[in-house]
């Protein structure tokens, strides 16, 4: 650690142990829910992974979290980050846990240190340290004592650093659970006997680490007491703890879904997130983490696999740059404050629930004291219904849940948005030459050729086809197997006219083949990986050089650190005019890992090597390319379009940003214009993005960039022009758009500013996304039948009162906010016995 920057940790300490004195609390449990200080807690969480963002933002992204509703930010701890090598520890920068936690604390959240230490999280090797692999006799979760030895002392370790911190509850900080393990109750079956006593002595080991606060097991039925089981899936109102002393907790609850390369991209509809949310909270749910609230970027080598995408977007309420995600994070703010108006009844008691008729359900947390909450639904994927619940008449559409605050009336229903959408919008800038280079646009690239096959010292022989998890050790996405062979004149593969094929079978998930330093074919892959590559060998020396790279390294399933990559073979040569046809497989190969210029430190941009001669060479697999940049202007965050370039790697000024692949293109799978959000949700029922590239934009974390004199450099493998890239800047955008029906509730803030009678009215409410900003138009307002989408457009129906648009604009233009309430009452009746919309859409300047 620096000097400076332990002198500015001590500063922030001092003034965090000020505040942490007086807030020290007693975390325990019981059947209903987590009890601090003696008082049980409804909580709501959000997942949050620090190195997939920078302190930087972390402040941002926790305001963010606690405006939207949170009262916990959960994060998993990322072993591979802070032990990279034996007993070398790193808690810096990204991986600063200690300043995480606390920025948390300031924030008045609550933490929940998922320590694992197995996280999965489609993180590099589900966490784990790939030297771990190499210590001998070990067996990955399992009774296995060199693995018990490892994953103690590294708990031991962070708990410790906890500790010292005083970050636990126990001890005035803000960590109110740990979790052990992490949805082993998935996979232990495959273990056997082993994973049982591997389970338990995980739970007792945790125990014996003495923090004070609840240790949790997710995904395991028979987690041992006191560890509380908890629920991670789309659903979680049907789990119920193995202990009637144990509250219902979900540790996950998938927000949407994570991109590979090669993937279409999952969304999953607000309306479907809040219907889950809300069921679980009326089916005795306490305690509910959405994974992820902000799910960030998979930087440097850290995605898991096989073929994670860089962006960890996860279509989360808070998108991978930051920003918010319009209506997902307002319509989940208004959720929360229902489930919050709720809050007293529901920490009372165990809620009745009732058959209100056919997929309806009610469910009344009543007291004696006489507060009361209810929860309806209509579970029924097609039909709305009209149900009566003490005496009243409720409309619930299909697949949504009312919440009912004082039993009485509407406070939110899961359907009814009422949170305008912003969309974001992006904007494209070339490449600015750095302002100090006087070179013209487009000629400021220069580039240095990555030699094809073996150029380093340490390259070594080996008899047969090398597995490369085991050979690499992960030091490098890259290995090299090269292969020379003297080829006679008399050999039948240089029959005239004929052409030889090289067969070649590889484990993943990527695989280049040279013969004779030219590109011949390349394939990609999860895991099997079959090419047939036509080949033309030459009288004399011919080389093989194969180039085996792997996408980040698998994350999830039993035994999943002994799945392996690369050519593991058989590889052989046919030729198909004689059809005899030679193993290459058991040959002698010489290998390499990693690259000559990862070696020298390419990615820096310090070489005296570079070249600037033009033209520049593109399409060229295999070459190192760099240029200076100025930032685009602004404060934006802001993104690379690697549009144009083929897949590699790229670093801002030394920061590798990942691995880019805009030629990945998305797989024709399930994507579809309108994604119904009724009905059960699956990771691959609504995708978007179909046959277009998986991902073109890489996120550049403003604080990496300078105002000017920046360096890029990409590591190019198959070829491309990088000076077709650009740069993106995404901004909230000033269009604003929002339909309220008349059968909506009444906006949920209006519950503690206002009395009952005012309860009942809808009201559309607008606010500008920037604070410098207010509504300078209104482009469309229709209050009767209006038609379209956000996004797409509205239009009038066959009924609008013809005074909308005077009223929207008088209530709302030059203001930052404004309500409009959707009644008759204010706009006239267009159309007598149907029911109306109020649609309206306005522009922030
Ligand atoms: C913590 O709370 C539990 C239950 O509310 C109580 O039994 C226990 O005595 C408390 N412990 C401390 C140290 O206050
Ligand atoms: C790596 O090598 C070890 C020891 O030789 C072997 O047991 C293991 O199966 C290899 N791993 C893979 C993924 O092939
Ligand atoms: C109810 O709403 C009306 C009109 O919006 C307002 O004038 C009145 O003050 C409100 N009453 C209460 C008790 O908030
Ligand atoms: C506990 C739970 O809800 N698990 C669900 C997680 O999501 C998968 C995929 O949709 C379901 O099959 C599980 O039942």
């Amino acid at each position: 650690m620096v000097v400076r920057g332990r002198k500015i940790e001590t500063i922030s300490l001092f003034i965090l142990q000020l505040v942490v004195a007086a807030t020290a609390a007693n975390v325990t449990y019981d059947h209903r829910a987590l009890v601090i200080d003696g008082k049980r807690k409804i909580l709501i969480s959000g997942s949050i992974h620090y190195p997939r963002s920078t302190p930087e933002m972390w402040p941002e992204l926790i305001q963010k979290s606690k405006d939207g509703g949170l009262d916990v930010i959960e994060t998993y701890v990322f072993w591979n980050g802070h032990e990279p090598e034996k007993n070398k520890y790193n808690f810096e920068g990204r991986y600063d846990l200690v300043k995480f936690v606390k920025l948390a604390a300031k924030a008045g959240l609550y933490v929940h240190l998922r320590i694992g230490p197995y996280a999965c999280a489609e993180w590099n090797y589900g966490g784990f340290p790939v030297w771990l692999h190499f210590v001998p006799g070990i067996k990955f979760r399992t009774d296995n004592e060199q693995f018990k030895a490892e994953m103690q002392r590294f708990t031991a370790k962070i708990v410790d650093l906890m500790k010292s911190e005083k970050l636990y509850a126990s001890q005035g900080g803000p960590i109110i659970m740990s979790q052990i393990e992490n949805e082993y109750g998935n996979i232990d079956s495959a273990y056997g006997a082993a994973g049982k006593s591997y389970m338990k002595w995980s739970a007792s080991m945790a125990l014996s680490l003495d923090t004070g606060v609840p240790w949790n097991m997710c995904q395991q039925g028979d987690a041992p007491d006191p560890i509380i089981n908890t629920c991670n899936g789309f659903y979680c109102d049907q789990f119920t703890p193995n202990s009637n002393n144990k509250p219902k907790m979900w540790t996950e609850n998938w927000s949407g879904w994570f991109l590979g390369f090669g993937d279409p991209t999952p969304y999953r509809p607000v309306k479907d997130l809040a219907f889950a949310v809300a069921r679980f909270y009326q089916r005795g749910g306490t305690f509910q983490n959405y994974y992820m609230y902000h799910g960030g970027t998979n930087f440097e080598r850290t995605s898991g696999g096989p073929l994670i995408s860089t962006s960890y977007d996860y279509d989360a309420p808070i998108d991978e740059y930051g920003l918010l995600r319009q209506p997902k994070w307002g319509h989940l703010r208004d959720l929360h404050k229902a489930i919050k108006l709720c809050q007293d009844s529901l920490i009372a008691t165990d809620p009745k629930i009732t058959s209100l008729g056919s997929n309806l359900e009610a469910s009344v947390y009543k007291t004696e004291s006489g507060s009361c909450a209810a929860f309806l639904a209509n579970i029924g994927t097609t039909s709305d219904a009209t149900v009566t619940f003490n005496g009243k008449s409720y409309n619930l559409p299909a697949w949504s849940v009312s919440i009912l605050p004082d039993c009485k009336s509407v406070a939110f229903n899961t359907a009814k948005i009422n949170s305008a959408t912003e969309s974001t919008t992006i904007s494209r800038q070339s490449l600015k030459p750095d302002s100090g280079s006087s070179s013209e646009l487009g000629s400021q690239w220069s580039y240095i050729k990555e030699p094809i096959g073996i150029s380093k010292n340490d390259a070594f022989l080996k008899l047969g086809l090398l597995e490369q998890i085991n050979t690499t050790a992960d030091k490098s996405d890259y290995l090299w197997y090269s292969l020379r062979m003297d080829i006679k004149g008399d050999e039948t593969f240089l029959d005239e006219g004929s052409t030889s094929v090289l067969h070649i079978e590889s484990n993943g998930q990527v695989v280049y083949a040279f013969i004779n330093g030219k590109l011949a074919g390349s394939g990609n892959g999860k895991q099997k990986i079959t090419l047939d590559v036509p080949i033309n060998l030459v009288t004399g020396k011919n080389t093989i050089d194969l180039l085996g790279v792997t996408v980040g390294l698998a994350n999830y399933g039993a035994f999943f650190d002994l799945v392996g990559a690369g050519i593991t073979g058989p590889v052989t040569l046919k030729s198909a005019k004689s059809g005899s046809s030679i193993d290459l497989s058991l040959q002698q190969w010489t290998y390499q890992v990693g690259l000559k210029g990862e070696d020298t430190g390419l990615g820096s941009g310090d070489s005296s090597e570079w070249v600037s001669k033009s033209p520049l060479p593109t399409k060229q697999p295999l070459i190192w390319y760099k240029t200076t940049f100025d930032a685009p202007s602004g404060s934006e965050p802001v993104a690379i379009d690697f549009t144009g370039t083929g897949k590699g790697v790229a670093w801002v000024n030394g920061q590798s940003i990942g691995r880019y692949w805009p030629t990945s293109i998305a797989r024709n799978d399930g994507c579809t214009d309108y994604c119904d959000y009724r009905g059960t949700y699956r990771a691959n029922k609504c995708h978007k993005n179909c046959g277009k590239p998986s991902q073109t934009l890489y996120h550049v974390p403003r604080s990496w960039i300078k105002p000017s004199g920046n360096t890029l450099v990409l590591l190019e493998e198959m070829g491309g022009d990088p000076t077709k890239i650009s740069f993106a800047t995404k901004q909230t955008g000033t269009n604003l758009c929002l339909t309220v029906s008349q059968s909506y509730p009444a906006p949920v803030d209006t519950w503690t500013t206002s009395s009952d009678s005012n309860r009942t009215r809808p009201v559309l409410s607008l606010k500008c996304p920037v604070s410098t900003q207010v509504i300078s138009s209104v482009k469309f307002a229709s209050f009767g039948t209006p038609k379209g989408t956000c996004g797409s457009g509205y239009s009038q129906g066959r009924c609008s009162s013809s005074r909308s648009l005077s009223i929207v604009r008088k209530a709302c233009v030059g203001s930052r906010s404004c309500n409009v309430e959707v009644s008759t009452r204010v706009f006239g009746d267009p159309c007598r016995g149907v029911v109306k919309s109020l649609a309206v859409e306005a522009s922030c300047s």
